[in-house]
């Protein structure tokens, strides 16, 4: 029978299918190849009265930091102020869930603070343009928390986005149990923790992963020089040359830039590529020179 491993204590796996949850072991030949992660289907048989974890199935993608397999959405967090958008790490976590084949939805927060908030018309224009689900959410309405549920149905799904943005408040109202509100999270610079993490079942289907987003270093995989096919609005356009980065050339051999000034593409998705660029850069010149 086929599970999910939504915890790992030791040497104990939880697993889990529909209703049923059982605590299994690794054979020998399974724990040799590979390392089970939170997330992960294995296929289970019995023995006497022990379960045993006799394969790992193909995984969808997976990550390090936090060691997790098979994330099918990332929330991505955002709220309209207290704290203000950051657009940057938005766009760096819209580029990590194309790289990953995970599908990104946006949920701006705190919308009561202010309905009309031009944050809210920015972020529905230029994110919807560009394929990505947009929803509004406010933890003091109920139904704005029940949609976003409803789109975690039959999904394993991960919660990112900067600190204050409502991240514990949401999920807590998501699977109705406290998670620490107001807290700092715990992806402070120099507190690696080795705390293991988990998935919360919301029903007997649905899952959320109990630690906001990924470390950044996931990002710093990609190439200076690929990060241009992350951005849906450049595709299909045609520069003079080929490998143009659409950063140095004028507009006159620049596609990219010429939609740019002639404000088809948003010009602040176009600065902020060209600042994840110009890191990216470093850091390659940093690893090669
Ligand atoms: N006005 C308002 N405040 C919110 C909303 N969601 C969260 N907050 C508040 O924002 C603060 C940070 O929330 P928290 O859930 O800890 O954010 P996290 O750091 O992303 O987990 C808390 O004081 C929450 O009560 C919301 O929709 N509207
Ligand atoms: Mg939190
Ligand atoms: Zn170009």
């Amino acid at each position: 029978m086929e599970y999910i491993v939504t915890n790992i204590l030791l040497d104990k796996y939880i697993l889990k299918n529909g209703v049923e949850v059982i605590e299994a072991t690794p054979s020998g030949n399974v724990k040799k190849k590979s390392n089970i992660l939170v997330g992960d289907r294995v296929l289970v048989e019995k023995n006497y009265d022990r379960y045993i974890i006799d394969k790992l199935l193909d995984r969808k993608n997976y990550f390090i930091r936090p060691p997790v397999a098979n994330v099918d959405q990332m929330v991505i967090v955002i709220s309209i102020k207290n704290p203000l958008p950051d657009y940057i790490l938005l766009d760096k976590e819209i580029i990590l869930c194309i790289k990953k084949n995970i599908t990104p939805i946006i949920c701006v927060n705190k919308i009561d603070l202010d309905e009309n908030d031009k944050e809210i018309e920015y972020i529905d224009s230029v994110y919807k343009k560009i394929g990505i689900e947009v929803i509004h959410t406010s933890i003091n309405n109920k139904d704005k928390i029940d949609n976003l549920k409803q789109k975690l149905y039959g999904k394993t799904s991960v919660f990112s986005g900067n600190s204050g943005v409502g991240k514990s408040s949401i999920t807590s109202m998501i699977i109705n149990e406290d998670v620490e509100i107001g807290m700092l999270g715990k992806t402070q610079k120099g507190k690696h923790t080795t705390k293991k993490v988990s998935l919360y079942s919301i029903d007997n289907c649905s899952y959320i992963l109990d630690t906001p987003g990924f470390s950044s270093y996931e990002l710093y995989d990609i190439s200076h020089k690929e990060l241009k096919n992350y951005y849906k609005e450049f595709s299909n356009l045609k520069c003079e040359y080929e490998d143009c980065s659409h950063i140095l050339e004028s507009s006159d051999i620049c596609e990219v830039k010429r939609k740019v000034n002639e404000g088809y593409i948003d010009k602040g998705r176009y600065d902020r590529y060209v600042y994840i660029y110009n890191k990216l850069k470093e850091e390659y010149n940093k690893k090669y020179k």
